[in-house]
């Protein structure tokens, strides 16, 4: 039932919910103008399933905001793609037909060229690197420029560090990955990234990935191990690889127009009950990765990790993506991004320094 539900059912679904999606902001703004009083729905649609830490921390969000609004507000998740993907879903905020969503950074590249470095290949290692890197004034930047594009981004919340999966053989070296076809986000430089490593990349949204494994279109995906237990990619994927080759997060976005139609004191707390959100939602999908590999073994998964000798070989051939995608991004934000690490680097050596 799950194959044909998401194979029939998923792109009618998100037809029928773009096509009765009321435009909120003028309705919006009318409620907040005429009725501060008036209740306010806002939906937030993700790709992840109501069980994973984004749509947990969704409902965390929404706790906060209804008790800081004595109910006033009410956040209603949408998970599973019901609404859309990634890009469909931000495209639908910034037409101001769809109030908060979660995607993935790298598929706001096309808005901020800077979303991208964040996916640099191999660019984090730990989970500190990254919270050091989205919660700095780099990752204040890169919301900042948001509005521009008819976004505004409240938070940043953890996607987290990606690993290979796939149903055709375990992958320890380079030679493992030729010609097997691995979805990618559809994104340029995930892309590039599998091509040069020998790989067939196939640029696929999320909710398509599951059924695509499932029908062969595709033998591989990449992503946090979370997501790889709470989307079952396990039932089709047979192969995972520890490579934590990328990092990725979701900024917690919110349509520019329906933000308009709140009071100050209201934007006040949809920001604040997203930042304490962030980090439950870190800490919640950090404890659930942790009991991953063992989870995934259990359920059949064969588990395994680049060669010691190979790492530099792959880090090596991946370097060429960087460079390219350095100039494709801008030099402006690589800079500012090596300039934030580089700075967060020192801090980490004061810190241990004076303990
Ligand atoms: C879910 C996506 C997903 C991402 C991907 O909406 O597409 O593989 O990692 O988490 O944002």
């Amino acid at each position: 039932m799950q194959y044909v539900s998401r194979r029939f059912v998923t792109p009618l679904l998100i037809a029928f919910c773009a096509v009765s999606m009321p435009a909120i902001s003028q309705n919006s703004s009318q409620n907040n103008a005429q009725n501060p009083s008036q209740t306010r729905y806002i939906r937030f649609g993700i790709g992840l399933s109501e069980d994973h830490p984004q749509g947990m921390a969704v409902r965390k969000f929404a706790e906060i905001v209804s008790e800081k609004t004595q109910g006033r507000i009410k956040i209603e998740l949408f998970a599973g793609g019901k609404l859309g993907n990634d890009v469909s879903m931000t495209d639908a905020l910034k037409a101001g037909k769809l109030e908060m969503t979660a995607p993935d950074t790298s598929s706001l590249v096309r808005f901020t060229s800077g979303f991208g470095v964040i996916n640099f290949p191999f660019l984090l290692s730990t989970e500190q690197d990254a919270d050091a890197l989205l919660d700095s004034k780099f990752g204040n930047e890169l919301l900042a420029t948001l509005p521009a594009h008819g976004l505004v981004g409240l938070a940043w919340w953890e996607n987290g560090f990606r690993n290979l999966t796939n149903s055709r053989s375990p992958v320890t070296r380079r030679t493992d990955l030729m010609d097997l076809k691995v979805r990618v986000m559809p994104n340029a430089m995930f892309s590039d990234t599998f091509q040069t490593l020998g790989a067939q990349p196939l640029k696929l949204p999320f909710p398509e990935v599951y059924a695509n494994l499932k029908e062969g279109k595709v033998q591989a995906q990449e992503n946090p191990l979370i997501t790889i237990y709470a989307s079952k990619f396990y039932e089709v994927q047979q192969h995972l690889t520890l490579s934590r080759h990328a990092y990725s997060a979701w900024p917690v976005l919110i349509s520019k127009p329906v933000w308009e139609s709140f009071s100050a004191a209201d934007q006040a707390i949809l920001k604040t009950a997203a930042l304490e959100s962030s980090k439950y939602q870190r800490e919640l999908i950090r404890s659930r990765n942790a009991q991953m590999v063992d989870e995934l073994k259990k359920l059949g998964m064969k588990v395994t990790e680049i060669d010691r000798a190979e790492l530099p070989l792959i880090r090596l051939s991946t370097r060429k993506v960087i460079d390219k995608y350095a100039k494709e991004f801008g030099e402006d934000w690589t800079k500012k991004l090596y300039l934030q690490l580089a700075i967060n680097e020192h801090n980490k050596l004061q810190r241990s320094v004076s303990r």
